[in-house]
């Protein structure tokens, strides 16, 4: 039986986001996938330059390699792909959707990942810009501290006009990590989680606090429950902050959105900058 229309909707983390919710929007519009929808918001945000956490131009690691981490989850089937470690390609969320779609796994890192990738027809390339490495050769030199730096990590998800909901995840990680070192991003339950039945939910901020609490699928079992997007998020800020007050003093926001398109997003710290799509508004929101 046919599934009767849905108004499509989409979300994603920080003021990056707007420009790949408006992207995920135009595939939605056209009556594309919300698994479309996002690999394509997210695309852009990683070919950009000057977004610093994710893709090309991020933030490399202690040794001035860039490590990437993505995942992508299909609200439909559970079905879900996630890369990590995975050094020289740009479009991660792109590798972790072929993992998803073109392989009998659900993770890989490292060379494996790229071994991967490669196999699939992405191009090894170069990920430190000029900037970049400008910025790594001046925390070498102890001239900047890696936790001020701004966040911009991309978690989105998306409804599509089907009522099916996907969601995704991409980042360069922790400045100047360990190599090695892997956050919340491309763990599903943690930096992303999505349902079909209910929604789906996106994390960004300091990974290592983020998936002792799977943040994201707290998220959407809190919706499962009757709670709006809004107070889900805001539930899973508060169960982290009893465990963990400490998490007062770093970044860890969520961003959510159900079935019927409702929306919402919560902060550890205020000023947590959000972006929101529907067919007639595309805004910047603040939690
Ligand atoms: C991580 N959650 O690797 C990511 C970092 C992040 O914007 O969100 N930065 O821990």
């Amino acid at each position: 039986m046919a599934k009767s229309r849905v108004v499509p909707a989409a979300i994603a983390t920080w003021k990056t986001g707007l420009v790949a919710v408006r992207a995920a929007g135009q595939v939605l519009i056209a009556g594309g996938s919300a698994l479309d929808a996002v690999e394509k918001g997210i695309n852009l945000v990683e070919l950009d330059p000057d977004v610093h956490s994710v893709g090309y131009g991020g933030w490399p690691n202690a040794e001035g390699i860039v490590e990437l981490d993505a995942a992508i989850m299909d609200g439909r089937t559970h079905d879900a792909g996630s890369v990590a470690a995975l050094r020289r390609i740009r479009r991660p969320i792109s590798v972790a959707r072929r993992v998803m779609e073109a392989s009998q796994h659900a993770m890989l890192v490292a060379d494996g990942a790229l071994a991967f990738a490669l196999s699939h027809g992405f191009s090894a390339e170069d990920l430190l810009t000029q900037e970049s490495m400008a910025k790594w050769r001046e925390w070498q030199r102890g001239e900047q501290a890696g936790s001020s730096t701004p966040h911009d990590t991309i978690g989105l998800v998306a409804l599509d006009g089907e009522g099916d909901i996907a969601c995704g995840c991409s980042t360069s990680g922790w400045p100047y990590k360990p190599p090695g070192r892997v956050g919340d991003s491309p763990l599903i339950g943690s930096g992303l989680y999505v349902d079909n039945d209910v929604g789906g939910a996106a994390a960004t901020g300091l990974g290592e606090e983020i998936l002792k609490f799977c943040a994201s699928f707290l998220v959407v079992e809190q919706m499962r429950n009757g709670h709006s997007p809004t107070d889900a998020c805001r539930r899973t800020i508060e169960r982290i902050l009893r465990k963990k007050p400490q998490t007062r003093e770093v970044t860890i926001g969520l961003v959510a959105l159900n079935g019927r398109g409702e929306s919402g997003a919560a902060c550890t710290r205020s000023g947590f900058e959000y972006a929101v799509w529907g067919p007639h508004r595309c805004e910047l929101r603040v939690a």
